[in-house]
């Protein structure tokens, strides 16, 4: 299914395959506990590194993006998490890509940064306090969305 700009994304929606046969659609898991989010800061490439995001990666030929996003959490995070809701509007990515933001609850084991920087959990409070910068600029337009979800919760 194509990206639905007025609507979140669908955690069953099907990969969206490109000319290659290699799906177009990156999945991020925003995994919340209680109050706080977790975010990851990128290792490469050099132009994001350092920056936070929400952890995910590109939705595998066959994948749902429910699946994808299970897998990406375990390959960078070691933690077993359960795909919700969309939050947030897909993003299109300037590569061609789009990227689809979902809830997650962690259901075994403690996330580490395997493959980032750094993981840190964040409350409301503390993602309004991020400078804008030092956020992967895809994910920037989430942060008010995120905000309410953990203001909700
Ligand atoms: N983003 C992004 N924000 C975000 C993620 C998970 C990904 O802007 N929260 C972008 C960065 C890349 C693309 O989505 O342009 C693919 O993400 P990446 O590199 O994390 O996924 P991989 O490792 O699955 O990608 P390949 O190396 O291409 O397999």
């Amino acid at each position: 299914a194509a990206a639905n700009p007025e609507s979140a994304a669908n955690p069953e929606a099907a990969a969206n395959p490109e000319s290659d046969g290699r799906p177009r659609d990156v999945v991020a898991a925003a995994v919340i506990d209680r109050d706080r989010v977790l975010l990851a800061q990128r290792a490469h490439p050099a132009a994001l590194a350092g920056k936070w995001e929400l952890p995910g990666g590109r939705v595998e030929a066959g994948e749902t993006h429910a699946q994808a996003l299970v897998r990406e959490i375990r390959e960078e995070l070691g933690a077993e998490v359960e795909a919700g809701d969309g939050i947030g509007t897909p993003v299109a990515l300037p590569n061609g890509l789009t990227l689809h933001a979902y809830r997650a609850r962690l259901r075994s084991g403690t996330p580490a940064a395997l493959e980032h920087l750094e993981m840190r959990w964040f409350t409301a409070a503390e993602l309004r306090a991020l400078d804008a910068e030092d956020v992967v600029p895809a994910d920037r337009g989430w942060i008010p969305d995120l905000c309410r979800a953990l203001e909700e919760t």
